[in-house]
């Protein structure tokens, strides 16, 4: 009742009455069913690691059987996410890195679009070499990367050898946390967090590092690098987002996940003749495409056309129009949940990776093990072609489509912003000068712990009006799609020295970069920013936060930034709270070694206060 009432964006309210009009549930429902929750999970006390358990610590048991206390307990748990984050980002890393060898290797019909992007990461490699073709550089650097993810014999991590600032490569070297690579640190985790292994919380917390490394430079940084070489960089665009984005008259297929190489090339296949025309015959204007959490915003910057709609808890209320006809869900954040919706209208679901399937949905699989990467357009033409026929099966009665939509700027990178600013000197100049207050990486998820959207926003809102730059990715970004701050019309949210900077140029204050892993654009700017300052980033005016994150790959994102140096600053705290130890280790320690530390403010408005001032200590004019 809460969301219904005060969460921003009109369009979700309205889908929120809808959706209990029709008696369907949400992820919000399901939220306050679960209240009030267990406070052992939430303070990160309970161990569930073996059999002679579930032990929690109280006053009266403060060791679980095998003797475990609260220090070690909270510090395994908070592990184990960390490394399920890394297998998340990296999984579908895998799956771009090896379409990049397999198109490199022409055992795949794609093209390989990104020349300029293989040959800077070439050189910084060490392989340049013009005599080289693109497709044998491109295969080149899917082996290292590849080799990165996946090595189990120690050697040096050459990603993040070759691209991480040399300050950081000797902070982290004295810390003994240089990781060997994705798999062998979620595996090292997984090991020493099992029963009787690691009986040391500090201990633990080393490998949290080397886990948070690992995410930063394979997971992330590896599988962006990989997509740019394959897709090409993003493309500045204008595009439509929520929900009164959706045409009644097209066929209607919305784009949900992570993995995009199948997405792609089902964005791809619907410029196909012969499926518009297909289109047309069953009464359809066309074919229209939609994006869901991040597979949906990275199709969305490479390829025209496509419209946001909602993030990832949002899925279901976007089923609940009844206005589409296919929805293709890969891999992670998409919610079982949708299926029950899906399930009360013509909605076809369609699932095409083997490590997300949905009871109901029907699946096209796509996949490396088996390897029919070479049958990717007929599977792409295939599930399209699904979605046609589905289309006449729409009841318009059925349908109900709030008509809020908002046009947003996206595909903000260094590239583009180089040429935008003539130069990353001119973007540093505003920065001294005091033009700029700071630049704030504002991402993550969304949580039902705090208000929808609204705890967001309200954070940006504070940023903005402090003249403080925002970047944007992921499910956070949607609400700043749809409200109206990626357009230059919310420069009149700002301070004087923003509006003047950006009204010059044309541009919004809130710059979206593009799906999760697009965090690396906004470390690479950071970086890019940090070199020009002659200062390292520690030592910049720069933050990262995600006011309302809850997924394990959300406790990366952010450790992959403090890494850097850069603070992290959320809404929602981590179960950690059992230990005062590790708790001291997140939000204290760090600040020394690594020159930045985790803060927690439930309050969005003193949230947003902290950053400022925090921002003001790192000023450097
Ligand atoms: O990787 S912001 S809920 S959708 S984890 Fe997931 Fe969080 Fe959304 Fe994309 Ni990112």
């Amino acid at each position: 009742a809460e969301v219904m009432a005060q969460t921003p964006d009109p369009a979700v309210r309205q889908m929120l009455v809808r959706m209990e009009q029709l008696g369907l549930e949400t992820a919000f429902d399901r939220f306050d069913a679960q209240k009030a929750h267990c406070g052992f999970g939430l303070d990160g006390t309970c161990c569930r690691i073996c059999n002679m358990g579930p032990c929690k610590v109280t006053a009266r048991s403060p060791r679980g059987v095998c003797g475990a206390d609260a220090d070690l307990i909270v510090a395994r748990n908070i592990l184990r996410w960390v490394a399920a984050g890394v297998a998340s980002h990296g999984a579908r890393g895998r799956e771009v890195m090896l379409t990049l060898k397999a198109a490199a290797e022409g055992r795949v019909a794609l093209p390989i679009r990104g020349e300029a992007k293989a040959r800077a990461t070439a050189r910084a490699f060490g392989i340049d070499d013009p005599a080289k073709s693109l497709p044998e550089l491109a295969g080149e650097i899917a082996d290292i990367l590849l080799e990165d993810l996946s090595r189990s014999v120690p050697d040096v991590h050459r990603t993040l050898q070759a691209l991480a600032p040399p300050e950081r490569q000797a902070v982290w070297e004295a810390l003994g946390i240089l990781p060997i690579s994705a798999y062998h640190e979620v595996f090292e985790a997984l090991h020493r967090t099992g029963t009787g292994t690691d009986g040391d919380w500090e201990n633990v917390m080393r490998q949290l590092l080397r886990c948070g490394l690992a995410f930063a430079w394979s997971s992330v940084l590896g599988s962006s690098i990989a997509m740019d070489i394959l897709y090409g960089p993003p493309r500045r665009d204008r595009i439509a987002a929520n929900l009164g984005a959706l045409d009644p008259d097209t066929v209607n297929i919305a784009i949900h996940g992570h993995s995009p190489v199948l997405p792609m090339a089902i964005v791809a296949a619907a410029d196909d003749p012969e499926l518009q025309a297909l289109a047309s015959e069953q009464g359809a204007a066309g074919i229209r495409f939609y994006g869901i959490c991040c597979s949906g915003l990275s199709s969305l910057y490479r390829h025209g056309g496509v419209s946001p709609l909602a993030n990832a808890i949002g899925a279901e209320l976007v089923l609940g129009t009844g206005a589409l006809d296919l929805w293709i869900a890969d891999v992670q954040d998409v919610y079982p949940g949708i299926m029950e919706v899906a399930h009360c209208f013509h909605t076809r679901v369609v699932t095409t990776n083997d490590s997300c399937r949905l009871p109901g949905a029907e699946h096209i699989g796509f996949d490396h093990h088996h390897a029919n990467l070479d049958e990717v357009h007929a599977l792409a033409r295939r599930i399209v072609r699904m979605g046609i026929e589905q289309f006449p099966q729409r009841r318009a009665a059925n349908v109900f489509v709030p008509r809020q939509v908002m046009e947003a700027e996206i595909g903000f990178s260094i590239e583009s912003l180089t040429e935008t600013f003539e130069g990353l000197p001119n973007l540093l100049a505003a920065l001294t000068d005091g033009r700029v207050r700071g630049i704030v990486n504002l991402v993550g998820c969304n949580n039902p712990k705090v208000l929808y959207e609204k705890t967001l926003c309200e954070v940006a809102d504070a940023l903005l009006a402090a003249d403080c730059l925002i970047l944007t990715n992921g499910c956070a970004s949607f609400p700043l799609l749809k409200l109206g701050y990626c357009t230059e019309t919310a420069l009149e949210r700002t301070g004087l020295g923003l509006r003047a900077l950006l009204g010059e140029r044309g541009l919004p204050p809130v710059w979206h970069m593009g799906e999760c892993l697009d965090n690396a654009r906004a470390s690479g700017l950071f970086r890019a920013l940090a070199d020009l300052a002659g200062r390292p980033i520690k030592e910049m005016p720069f933050a990262f936060a995600s006011p309302e994150w809850s997924n394990e790959k959300g406790v990366g994102a952010a450790l992959g930034f403090r890494l850097l140096g850069v603070p992290s600053y959320h809404c929602v705290p981590a179960p950690i709270g059992g230990s005062a130890a590790v708790s001291r280790f997140f939000h204290e320690t760090t600040q020394d070694t690594l020159g930045a530390a985790m803060v927690v403010e439930r309050d969005p408005q003193r949230l947003a206060q902290r950053i400022i001032e925090d921002l003001n200590v790192r000023a450097i004019g």
